[in-house]
């Protein structure tokens, strides 16, 4: 039956690193604590109509006032890393200026409860809570944002770079640009294809100068990364070639461009230049973004399926993306995004492991010298919570799957260090707030109570036994 798999047993080397992810809004909670300011998430979630059930990530999973026991949760999985990241507001609450000591302590502890547990710390300085004094003040359309960035990088380099030896500077800033400030369905919920594109290089920006401030601060012998989702893209239409062009360019190349090889694609600024002439890109900047990285992080969750739109039917838009007034595709949003065959998971994405197998031999042969991490991979299932077990095994059969296509990329040369599973909790799914859930532990949104999914004790199991279980 289809429950029967020849995959049973595939073997992990000792250094492919396996854990989990989470972020510090989805989880954290205690959004006024200890001198927190605002960030743009909290501002968007208290914005009616935004966010499904009008959820906010005001308390989430609580996890800045459970860190010890969650540490322990995160021991008893066996975790070899967390991924994790710092909220700047708890850092800056005005995004600028003196650091608040508070914040940095929380970080702090995690850090150090990391360590004592034997679980490797790997930092992400940016998923997304902006603080809101910076979006008053432009957000990503400004390129003074890029300089406060690099301002709280060295910041959080100098209070944790004597222990965290893993850093990452940007989350999918594909996410940032696109859907926060053009289809509007992320904070700040702009709605404005030129702030896209601005946000697209600003965020790069920032990054560049990031990494230039953590080399300054941090004094463990690190490694640096970004973490971009990339958009593995499928179609058999006659105008599905230039369709994917089209949204390689603005999702995939509009960043491993700059940030890897130093330049925007020419075909990219032919696409825009009915928007914008990309003149904010300043001499020198594509230097200060093109530094040396010592990994990319991979995000991956599913494929989409383009051809371009013949004006005529209705346009389909399947993408997952609801369009909330604007385009997440400046110059582009007349590509049609088709329905793709199932099965899915409960964000309506379709499941497709070898979407990552094609994925990482496609970035292994465009980069050859630069090792991939996996960095979030996960799903969202409607899980149910009996007699104190989730059994989800859809979740544990896409895990399953997507590390065996995992192991079929390594197989072929790909150097993949590592596989961190999208999410630790469930927890405040964005724009979904907590209808969606990806974790591998249950989190009882009434009483706090986590509860580890049989897709947790499958991780427990392979992580203990470096390799597959039965
Ligand atoms: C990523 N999309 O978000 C994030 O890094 C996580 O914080 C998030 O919880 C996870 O994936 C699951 O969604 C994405 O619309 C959000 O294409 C939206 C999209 C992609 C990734």
């Amino acid at each position: 039956g289809t429950s029967t798999y020849r995959d049973s047993g595939l073997e992990f080397a000792t250094d492919f690193l396996i854990g989990s992810a989470t972020a510090a809004y989805q989880i954290e909670g205690a959004v006024d604590a200890d001198g927190r300011g605002p960030s743009i998430w909290d501002t968007f979630s208290a914005t009616p109509g935004k966010i499904v059930n009008g959820d906010t990530g005001e308390i989430a999973d609580d996890h800045y006032h459970r860190l010890e026991s969650d540490l322990d949760l995160m021991a008893s999985l066996g975790l070899e890393a967390y991924r994790f990241s710092v909220a700047w507001p708890r850092i800056q609450p005005l995004g600028s200026g003196e650091p608040n000591q508070a914040g940095l302590d929380f970080y702090s502890r995690l850090v150090d409860g990391l360590l004592a547990r034997g679980i490797r710390p790997m930092v992400t300085l940016y998923h997304w809570d902006l603080p809101q004094a910076l979006e008053d003040a432009g957000g990503w359309t400004s390129r003074e944002t890029a300089y406060r960035f690099a301002e709280y990088a060295a910041i959080v380099g100098a209070a944790l770079g004597d222990r965290v030896d893993c850093w990452t500077t940007l989350n999918e800033p594909w996410c940032s640009a696109y859907l926060g400030y053009g289809s509007g369905a992320h904070a700040p919920g702009r709605t404005d294809s030129l702030a896209a594109l601005q946000s697209v290089h600003h965020l790069q920006l920032g990054h560049g100068l990031a990494l230039q401030a953590l080399r300054q601060t941090v004094t463990t012998d690190a490694e640096y990364s970004v973490t971009l989702n990339f958009h593995v893209l499928r179609g058999d239409d006659a105008s599905s070639p230039e369709a994917k062009r089209r949204i390689d360019a603005l999702a995939n190349r509009a960043f491993t461009g700059p940030m890897l090889r130093g330049e925007y694609p020419a075909d990219l600024l032919e696409d825009t230049a009915a928007i914008t002439d990309w003149s904010f890109v300043l001499p020198g900047d594509l230097e200060t973004i093109h530094q040396p990285i010592d990994f990319l992080g991979v995000n991956y969750y599913s494929t989409a399926t383009v051809r371009m739109w013949d004006g005529t039917s209705t346009r389909q838009n399947a993408d997952g993306h609801k369009d909330v007034g604007g385009s997440p595709w400046p110059g582009s949003g007349h590509v049609e995004f088709l329905t793709q065959a199932g099965p899915y998971t409960s964000m309506g994405w379709n499941i497709a492991p070898d979407g990552l197998e094609e994925l990482l031999l496609s970035l292994s042969e465009q980069f050859p010298r630069l090792p991939l991490m996996i960095t979030e991979n996960g799903a969202a299932f409607d899980d149910v919570l009996e007699q104190g077990a989730v059994h989800d095994l859809d979740r544990l059969d896409y895990l399953r799957r997507h590390f065996t296509a995992a192991h079929r990329a390594i197989a072929q040369g790909v150097d993949l260090r590592g596989y961190l599973v999208w999410s630790l909790l469930d927890n405040f799914e964005w724009g979904y707030g907590y209808s969606k859930r990806f974790g591998i532990v249950h989190v009882d949104y009434d009483t706090q109570e986590r509860v580890v999914k049989d897709s947790g004790l499958w991780l427990k199991t392979l992580i203990a036994g470096r390799r597959l279980p039965d």
